[in-house]
């Protein structure tokens, strides 16, 4: 019997530069205001080490993202686009593009939408999953960005490959996390793997 593989992946950090893009913003805005730079980033919320910088810089941060156009103009990273369209295309393959929306929804979610119709096509409007909790969501594999996924299910069915970004590449090594280091490195025998 002939088993179908479910990939699913995430968004920010993974297909689209969320830390570039943020960065960019974030300085033409603020070009006064102390920065991090990429190499520099350490933990997952940009958010969080802002306001550690200095107090105020938290919600300048957050203003960013809750801006309009801020996630329809992140650029795709290296390798991104071309990798999940010949994923997609694989037999016995089903990709689906599982990420968080902010709560402030006016632009996010649509712009989400808009991204994937721009950059992967209209197909890809149908494999969307946006979700707070990823840990509902069923699936062979979740790449994603963010070290730890947690949610209201203990036990999710995915095993999460951590993806290399700017924040996670210090963290010392997890040898029960594996790790795709960019869309350069291995993906495809990452897949076959979990057909085995
Ligand atoms: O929509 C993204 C950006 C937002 O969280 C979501 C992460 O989604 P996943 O990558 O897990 O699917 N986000 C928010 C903050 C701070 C909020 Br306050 C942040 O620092 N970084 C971040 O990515």
């Amino acid at each position: 019997e002939k088993r179908r593989l479910r990939v699913l992946l995430d968004m920010d950090g993974v297909i689209a530069d969320f830390e570039g893009g943020f960065l960019n913003k974030y300085r033409e805005r603020f070009p006064s205001e102390p920065f991090i730079p990429l190499e520099d980033r350490r933990g997952f919320w940009v958010s969080a080490q802002y306001g550690d910088m200095r107090r105020d810089l938290c919600e300048k941060a957050i203003s960013i993202w809750e801006s309009k156009n801020f996630f329809l103009e992140l650029e795709p990273l290296p390798g991104a686009v071309e990798a999940v369209k010949e994923m997609s295309k694989m037999e016995n393959t089903d990709v689906f593009i599982c990420t968080s929306p902010i709560k402030h929804y006016s632009y996010c979610p649509f712009e989400k939408y808009a991204w994937i119709e721009k950059h992967l096509g209209p197909e890809f409007l149908e494999k969307i999953i946006l979700t707070k909790d990823k840990t509902i969501v069923t699936g062979d594999i979740l790449i994603d960005d963010k070290p730890e996924i947690l949610g209201v299910e203990p036990s999710p069915s995915w095993e999460h490959v951590l993806f290399t970004a700017c924040h996670n590449k210090h963290l010392p090594p997890n040898t029960s996390q594996r790790r795709l280091l960019s869309w350069a490195d291995d993906w495809r025998g990452l897949l076959e793997s979990k057909r085995q």
